[in-house]
């Protein structure tokens, strides 16, 4: 076996992080060169018994200190204005990313593709494309960490958190829970395969056919009587959900919040918290009664209703610009 200091880099963030590493690791090794150094020198030079001639120097320093202190303050700002940009960077996903979900579990991690295929303690992706991580947990925090991509994320009870990649070299490349999660914490590991796109596609065609993840969704949608009470025609006065992702949805009590995961997520397992401006607390609470994963694929098919919503759709019947603008602010 090679002895191996860094890992690979295998997304295009990967090479980022390692010349800030590089950078701070030169800066670190050059002012430890001026520190160390002349302490050795001094120490020896000026040891007790050696006849050195030992009087102060009497120069105005003033300048000196200028330099060591405008210097450092320099190297900082540079230091924090690389970091914070990469930071912003790898927290900004791409539009155009393909969303894999992950849920860690005591001990293991269960991760869904958009088509519906399944893995647990493994991760396929095809080079070159972007892939956002959408990760929660059902019971304790973990973390979801790929060194090869310098990408780690934990993974939160009751939050969405996002990590996203680019992965630019075909292999096959560990991954860890890297936050004490319990005994087995050690055993949480699992493999990346990076493929290039096409076996990534056959891959993905292989096994059974798989229902996607917006349509399991839909399925639930209806099978849990949802659309009894969303759909436009319904007896219930309830908002409608079509085009509601990412807009600020002004809520009882005054606040606006943004209809993120989360929020859409929460509206379902805990609707009394946030009600929506205008309407009455009618809906129940599926809390217990759907897992992680049913709750994501619903919270996908409601994305969904509004990014990908036919043009046609919009126009029929009545109350269409109510479809539109779902939470005209009033
Ligand atoms: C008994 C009728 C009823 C059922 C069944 C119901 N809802 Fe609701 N829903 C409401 C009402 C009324 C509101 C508005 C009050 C509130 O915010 O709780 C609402 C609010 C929401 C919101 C927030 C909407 C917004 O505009 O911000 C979402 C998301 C949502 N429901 C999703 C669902 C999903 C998913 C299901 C099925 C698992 C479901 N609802 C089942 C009546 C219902
Ligand atoms: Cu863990």
């Amino acid at each position: 076996m090679r002895f191996q200091v860094f890992p690979d880099a295998a997304s295009t963030t990967a090479v980022q992080v390692d010349w800030l590493l590089a950078f701070l690791s030169l800066v670190t090794l050059f002012f430890l060169g001026i520190i160390f150094v002349p302490m050795g020198v001094f120490l020896y030079r000026y040891r007790r018994g050696n006849p050195v001639d030992r009087t102060p120097l009497n120069i105005s320093t003033w300048k000196i200190e200028v330099f060591w202190t405008t210097v450092p303050l320099v190297l900082t700002f540079v230091i924090f204005g690389w970091g914070a940009g990469l930071y912003v960077h790898m927290k900004t996903p791409p539009e155009d990313a393909q969303e894999i979900y992950v849920v860690g579990k005591q001990w293991m991690w269960r991760l869904q593709h958009p088509e519906g295929k399944r893995e647990i303690n493994a991760l396929h992706v095809p080079v070159g494309r972007t892939v956002k991580l959408m990760i929660t947990s059902e019971d304790v925090i973990h973390s979801f960490f790929i060194p090869v991509f310098r990408v780690k994320q934990d993974a939160v009870p009751g939050r969405y958190t996002m990590e996203w990649f680019k992965a630019t070299k075909a292999g096959t490349y560990h991954l860890f829970c890297s936050e004490y999660c319990g005994t087995q914490h050690s055993g949480m590991i699992g493999w990346v395969t990076v493929m290039e796109p096409k076996d990534y596609q056959d891959w993905l065609n292989s096994g059974s056919p798989q229902e996607t993840q917006i349509a399991a969704g839909e399925r639930l949608f209806h099978q849990l009587g949802c659309s009894g009470c969303h759909a436009e025609n319904s007896k219930v006065r309830a908002p409608s959900l079509v085009g509601l992702y990412g807009k600020p949805v002004p809520l009882e009590g005054g606040t606006i919040v943004t209809a993120d995961e989360r929020y859409l997520h929460d509206s379902i397992v805990m609707p009394a918290k946030q009600i929506v401006f205008g309407y009455e607390n009618l809906m129940p609470s599926f809390e217990g009664q759907l897992n992680e994963e049913q709750l994501f694929q619903l919270v996908q098919y409601l994305k969904h209703l509004g990014r990908e919503q036919p043009p046609e759709y919009r126009r029929q019947g009545e109350g269409a610009a109510q479809f539109i603008v779902p939470h005209e602010a009033p």
